[in-house]
């Protein structure tokens, strides 16, 4: 009896063997964590990736996202420390909600840096392809979590209830929300203003009632989908510092995936980059960003942000190089300061990596 009952058990065992491929340790279900909203072009851009990823792979890597930091319950700075302890299995990364762990991501969040060439579009993609970009990426893994590419939240705009903003002083005593990475502190007390850290996920409730006076985030990604004239009427283009975002995978996770699928995902990445970039610069581009999303036939509603905020009565200050010049001048102990902490090799990498491309 004990012996047909081991035969049975054995037959068992193999059957599970034949028909369970060697990836069979997948899960039901991959957790990507997306601070912003669905709606958003970080939320949109993620969402993006996990359709390519269950059509690619045929639905065996099926990725769920999960908005407005409800992984980390708000907290947007606890997310690599989610991350790397497996509770989050991919993040959809900003180097803003990072950088207070790994210092060199805070390169491209450097006051008047990366905007300060003649094409700053041109820069960050130099900057993502070069030599700095490969320490970035060493940076990040450095961690131990896995880095397969990079997308984009956008340079990020100002938007104030009171305005509009000509000069540095005109900030003088603004209460502006930021989140809580250390870098923004310093950059609006050096301009005067009164900087206050608080959690996207309680941001827009301090618009409403009115707790700041304003806030910055980039305008296709975050500021026009929000609706920001509902609380602000001024919008300041001054394009101070951008934002980047990195596709990540817990480090697990990404073992337990077939080669096959590994590069799959990879090339999913790839594709995800070139959907976020071109959400996060259509209208503000050379035109490239429309032709290529008219091309995968996914055009936003709308495609001029500038305009539709001037039609619900948003005010648009654009620079003229003099006026970015004193706002570079008032932050240049941030930029020294920084890039120290950053690394001197690192902001010299970036910069050399930038001359090239223009
Ligand atoms: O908190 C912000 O401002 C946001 C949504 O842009 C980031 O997570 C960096």
């Amino acid at each position: 009896m004990k012996f047909l009952f081991s035969k049975a058990l054995m037959a068992v065992a193999c059957v599970g063997l034949l028909s369970s491929p060697a990836f069979s340790a997948y899960k039901q279900e991959y957790k990507l964590s997306i601070v912003p909203g669905a709606t958003s072009g970080w939320g949109q851009t993620g969402t993006f990736f996990a359709d390519l990823v269950r059509e690619k792979t045929n639905g065996r890597i099926n990725i769920k996202p999960y908005f407005g930091a409800q992984l980390m319950a708000g907290k947007q700075t606890s997310e690599l420390l989610l991350v790397r302890r497996g509770a989050i299995d991919f993040a959809l990364a900003s180097t803003i909600n990072w950088s207070p762990q790994v210092k060199e991501l805070n390169l491209t969040a450097l006051p008047f840096f990366v905007a300060n060439n003649p094409d700053r579009y041109k820069a960050m993609d130099a900057i993502e392809k070069g030599q700095s970009g490969a320490m970035l990426v060493k940076a990040i893994e450095k961690t131990g979590v896995k880095f397969i590419g990079w997308a984009e939240n956008g340079f990020r705009e100002l938007t104030t209830s009171k305005g509009p903003i000509n000069k540095p002083e005109d900030m003088k005593g603004m209460k502006l929300r930021v989140c809580g990475t250390p870098i923004f502190t310093d950059i609006f007390t050096a301009l005067g203003a009164n900087p206050q850290a608080i959690n996207w996920s309680e941001a827009v409730t301090g618009f409403q009632q009115g707790i700041v006076d304003g806030q910055e985030n980039p305008t296709n990604g975050i500021n026009l989908p929000m609706k920001m004239w509902t609380w602000h009427n001024h919008l300041t283009d001054w394009h101070y510092m951008i934002d980047p975002l990195f596709m990540t995978v817990n480090s697990k996770v990404w073992k337990q995936f077939s080669p096959e699928d590994q590069k799959i995902l990879i090339e999913c990445a790839k594709e995800t980059e070139k959907y976020s970039k071109a959400l996060s610069r259509v209208g503000f581009d050379n035109g490239e960003s429309l032709v290529y999303l008219k091309s995968i036939g996914k055009v936003p509603a709308i495609t001029d942000a500038h305009l539709e905020m001037t039609k619900n009565g948003m005010k648009v200050t654009s620079f003229t190089p003099e006026q970015i010049k004193a706002f570079y001048d008032a932050t240049a102990k941030v930029r020294e300061n920084w890039s120290k902490k950053i690394g001197q090799d690192l902001v010299k990498a970036a910069e050399a990596d930038m001359k090239v491309a223009q």
